[in-house]
């Protein structure tokens, strides 16, 4: 991506003339981090490896709730050697922008921004909670986490604060962002295969709002090629600090 590209210009010249911005992020987003993406082609991506019905499922919970933890355990591990990357630091440089991300990382927090402008779609990596929903919750140290064990509150099992497929997308992060979505002169979409719902509804739910223009920053064609304005193939690490640099964004 070089700064005269004409896809460049356009891109800064929406953000620096927006009202309100947010940005809507996926697994792109940490990969410079050293955390796997889902469904890229390489060949540490999660999904090229693994069934992510056995193991980010709540059926695949029932039927082996030891092998899903020890996968989990696995990546928090993963996420212990890992830093924020220079785009989470551009991203941190905006403190005006709410982020809707569907990464369950803290990386964003690590980097600065502060937890109230992250919107968690898919829940947290970094935390443990009750699968029978009895309330029970407790931020886990990801580079030494606990194996499966009983919740100490009604001894169900416990498990990682995550959204699994099929389960319901935590309702005040959902309801949030479908209204900043709806409201925004830009929806900034950075490093997201786009094919997870409803969080890929959020984009759409953007362009029906009639205002926002959308921003696609990823490093390959996507689902959203088509519906983007503007489309920046290019890595979020070396793009997003030029995109960004000198700008002031705000998404309320
Ligand atoms: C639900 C667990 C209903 C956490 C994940 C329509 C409407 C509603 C639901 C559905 C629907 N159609 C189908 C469904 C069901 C399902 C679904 O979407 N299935 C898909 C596969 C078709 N959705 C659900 O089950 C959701 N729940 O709908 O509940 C309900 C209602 C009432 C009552 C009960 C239930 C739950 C979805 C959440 C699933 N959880 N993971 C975890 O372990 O992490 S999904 C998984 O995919 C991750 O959470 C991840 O966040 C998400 C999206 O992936 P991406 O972030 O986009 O990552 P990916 O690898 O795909 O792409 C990375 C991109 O980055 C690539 O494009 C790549 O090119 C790019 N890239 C790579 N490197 C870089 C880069 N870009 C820039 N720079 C780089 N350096």
């Amino acid at each position: 991506m070089t700064l005269d590209e004409p896809s460049f210009l356009e891109a800064r010249s929406i953000l620096a003339s927006a009202e309100r911005v947010a940005v809507f992020s996926g697994a792109g987003l940490s990969a410079e981090s050293g955390i796997s993406t889902f469904r890229d082609q390489e060949p540490d991506a999660l999904w090229s490896r693994f069934d992510p019905m056995l193991l980010a499922s709540v059926e695949g919970f029932a039927e082996n709730p030891g092998r899903v933890i020890d996968w989990y355990n696995w990546r928090r591990a993963k996420l212990a050697q890992a830093t924020p990357n220079p785009a989470h630091l551009a991203l941190a440089a905006q403190p005006g922008l709410v982020h809707i991300t569907q990464n369950v990382d803290d990386l964003l927090e690590r980097a600065g921004v502060s937890p109230e402008r992250i919107l968690r779609l898919h829940g947290a990596i970094d935390i443990d909670c009750c699968h029978a929903v009895c309330g029970f919750e407790e931020r886990v140290d990801v580079a030494n986490a606990p194996p499966l064990r009983p919740c100490p509150r009604c001894g169900a099992p416990v498990r990682p604060a995550v959204v699994w497929f099929g389960e319901r997308l935590p309702e005040a992060a959902w309801q949030r962002s479908e209204a900043i979505s709806a409201a925004v002169d830009c929806l900034l979409v950075v490093g997201t295969s786009a094919t997870v719902y409803p969080a890929a509804n959020l984009v759409h739910r953007a362009i029906a709002g009639g205002r926002a223009k959308i921003v696609v920053l990823n490093t390959r064609r996507s689902e959203l090629t088509g519906a983007a304005h503007v489309e920046l193939l290019g890595t979020a690490g070396s793009t997003l600090p030029k995109l960004l640099r000198g700008l002031s964004l705000h998404s309320d």
